[in-house]
């Protein structure tokens, strides 16, 4: 018997809608903001149809309405290392590595994502995944009894294991195991309301960092949000309270521009839900957690390490200056300090600051079909709209965000950590080893589309450069 097995692009849309679904469920506020993001999305749509005409010659309007992110927080070795088997049967590995103990979060991390074109294309579905960093719980007992419930419990059920099993076996998974995978799978990312450590244990842990009680007093590792993409964030944060969500103050991230460049997030506070405790049978009648939140992003062009050094070095320039009162004060102020980033797709290109695909344009085509050769050189057929260069999307993270994001969702009192001072030594090798492979090089995978587009379009025209 022949085995058919079905594409991983497939198991991970399914995953992607059902994790969807499910939270829709759990946080019905990450409903409104679906919403939101639609009514947004077809607004600004419909107000720049140069703007459609592009995102629908990139593939990227009906990628849009599928495209989210979603993070979760794991305790041990083992559960990152199963993990990462679990999302390479779903088309998605480990790019890149975030260390976040530089902003007093004691994690590390990476994010699962599809990183071939066509994948990307077909649903770019990512989940940031942190690994919490015990050995920076300064207390020696508490941190020897956060390992010890760690190593008592698994976040996957017995029908997850086997079925990775069958798929790394086959190499795949068939239409029925697919469906049971995506099923068995989810419970992993569900909320589990009931503690598995009594109220004491809960506190003690909460009180070396709330993070750290979120990792290890639950069965698994809740979702703890679904990022829909938006075309306009400012106009996202501007309607929120009109959805009857309140945003955090400012946008993460780059300021508005032109040209968006990397990422742009906004998030609403996390849900305080209510909680049982292993001990609540004793007369104690519960309490609450919070973790889940509601955020939201745009994206723009990827940028080259060039670009990224440039990019870095202005947010650093920035926030040595005073805090903005709001949200536009804040985006008034940041584009103060990234007017010498160029704003034109020329610039960008022409300064190497962004990478791009090129593809013959409709032009291009038109005229190669009637017998017209393209000019020799790159530079002159691009020019000479022989070819389009369309920014390449960013399909990653930006640690200096993601510690925002992480914590606005702290409350204002805790920014600080009760860990020792090697939290800023980042780790790389040992989150590597728990992975138990390398994580991708996310310039390296956008220097290859690049290249591969630029080979593509280079044989098509003949041309010399
Ligand atoms: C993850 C926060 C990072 C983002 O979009 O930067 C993140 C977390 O709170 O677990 O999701
Ligand atoms: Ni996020």
């Amino acid at each position: 018997m022949t085995l058919s097995l079905v594409s991983p692009d497939d198991i991970r849309s399914a995953f992607s809608q059902a994790m969807s679904d499910m939270y829709r469920q759990e946080v019905p506020q990450y409903g409104d903001l679906l919403e939101l993001v639609a009514d947004i999305n077809r607004k600004t749509l419909e107000a720049d149809p140069a703007l459609a005409a592009r995102l629908g010659a990139q593939d990227e309007t009906s990628r849009l309405d599928v495209e989210r992110h979603g993070a979760i927080r794991v305790g041990t070795a083992d559960e990152l290392s199963t993990l990462r088997c679990v999302f390479a049967l779903m088309g998605m590995f480990p790019v890149s590595y975030y260390d976040l103990s530089e902003a007093g979060v004691p994690v590390h991390s990476t994010a699962f994502r599809p990183i071939d074109e066509d994948s990307l294309r077909r649903n770019p579905f990512r989940i940031f995944t942190s690994l919490l960093r015990l050995e920076l719980i300064e207390d020696d007992t508490l941190r020897r009894q956060a390992a010890s419930i760690l190593a008592e419990r698994d976040i996957f059920t017995p029908g997850a294991r086997e079925l990775v099993a069958i798929g790394e076996r086959q190499g795949g998974l068939d239409r029925d195991q697919a469906a049971r995978f995506v099923g068995e799978i989810l419970e992993t990312f569900r909320w589990h309301r009931d503690a598995t450590v009594d109220h004491d244990t809960y506190q003690a842990l909460h009180d070396a960092h709330r993070l750290v009680a979120d990792v290890v007093c639950f069965r698994g590792p809740h979702i703890n949000h679904l990022t829909p993409r938006t075309l306009d964030i400012d106009a996202a944060q501007a309607a929120m309270p009109d959805y009857g969500i309140t945003p955090k103050a400012v946008i993460e991230g780059p300021p508005q521009r032109q040209w968006p460049i990397l990422l742009r997030q906004t998030s609403f506070k996390a849900l305080e839900e209510p909680v049982r405790f292993a001990d609540d049978d004793a007369g104690r009648n519960g309490g609450t957690h919070t973790a889940r939140f509601g955020e939201i992003e745009q994206r723009g062009v990827a940028l080259t390490p060039k670009g990224r050094a440039l990019y870095d070095e202005l947010l650093t320039r920035s926030r040595h200056a005073p805090s903005a009162a709001d949200n536009l004060a804040h985006q008034r102020q940041l584009r103060e300090f990234f007017t010498t980033f160029p704003d034109d797709l020329k610039s960008l290109r022409r300064d190497a600051l962004a990478y791009f695909r090129y593809q013959i344009s409709e032009s291009g085509r038109q005229r190669l079909a009637s017998g017209n050769s393209a000019p020799a050189s790159l530079d002159e057929a691009i020019e000479a709209h022989w070819i389009d260069a369309m920014p390449i999307t960013y399909e990653d993270f930006l640690p200096v965000s993601a510690a925002g994001i992480f914590q606005s969702n702290l409350g204002d009192a805790q920014n600080q950590t009760h860990t020792s001072e090697s939290s800023s030594q980042s780790n790389q090798g040992a989150f590597e080893l728990a992975l138990g492979r390398p994580v991708h090089d996310e310039f390296e995978l956008y220097g290859r589309l690049q290249e591969d587009s630029l080979a593509r379009v280079r044989q098509q025209l003949g041309l010399k450069d």
